[in-house]
């Protein structure tokens, strides 16, 4: 769970957007770059790491600093990973020490059997870190809902969020910035929830 530094009052929370290429994880990143409200917290530079097509070849990272918990400055550290199949690699590389997960669905039609792809991709890597889904925070963005090849929300619920125990879902059209801030506002919430429930059960 997230590095918290007691003498400074830090919280230290690492998430990851993780999703099948070109679903729109760089461009939720860039919205909360170029949007979030700089007044309740103060952001950093988002850094991505690209090829020349635009393409994450690393991972996008943007920090931003927030009094979430009274007493403590909370850093949040937003991850991306690149999707292409083949990077596989820098996706358990960029996994090492997350605390929560966005998973960025692409709702088009013909991109169903990447997203379930991605899906079994990230459990798959989170069980070679002795990690589970069972253990991450973690919600769903369906996104490029503006298209007109969208799937029906009930059909990607159907393939992503089918457990006993079921995990918030958003729509998004992360281009326009619809969605974005609610994905990200659910995900934090989560991961406080949990930190506080911990050194809670750690103090009792
Ligand atoms: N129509 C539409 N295009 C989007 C949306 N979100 C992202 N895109 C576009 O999809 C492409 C891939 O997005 P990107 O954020 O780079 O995907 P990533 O590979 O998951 O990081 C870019 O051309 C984006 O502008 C959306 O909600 N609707
Ligand atoms: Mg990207």
């Amino acid at each position: 769970m997230a590095i918290i530094n007691q003498a400074t009052k830090e919280l230290q929370v690492k998430i990851v957007y993780y999703g099948p290429a070109l679903g729109g994880k760089t461009t939720n990143l860039v919205q909360v770059h170029g949007n979030v409200q700089t007044a309740q917290g103060s952001k950093g530079k988002l850094v991505s790491l690209a090829t020349s097509s635009d393409r994450t070849l690393f991972f996008d990272f943007l920090p931003i600093e927030a009094v979430a918990i009274k007493g403590y400055k909370t850093k949040f550290q937003l991850y991306t990973v690149p999707g292409q199949v083949i990077y596989n690699t820098t996706r358990q590389l960029v996994l090492r020490g997350v605390d929560g997960i966005v998973f960025v669905a692409d709702s088009q039609y013909e991109k169903m059997q990447d997203n379930v792809q991605s899906f079994a991709n990230l459990e798959e890597n989170l069980r070679s870190l002795n990690l589970s889904m069972v253990d991450i925070p973690y919600v769903l963005q369906y996104n490029k809902r503006d298209l007109p090849n969208a799937a029906p929300m009930e059909y990607m619920e159907f393939l992503l969020n089918n457990r006993e125990v079921q995990v918030p879902s958003f729509t998004g059209s992360a281009s326009k910035c619809e969605g974005v801030f609610e994905t990200l506002n659910m995900i934090t919430r989560m991961l406080l929830h949990k930190f506080i429930n911990e050194s809670q059960r750690r103090a009792a």
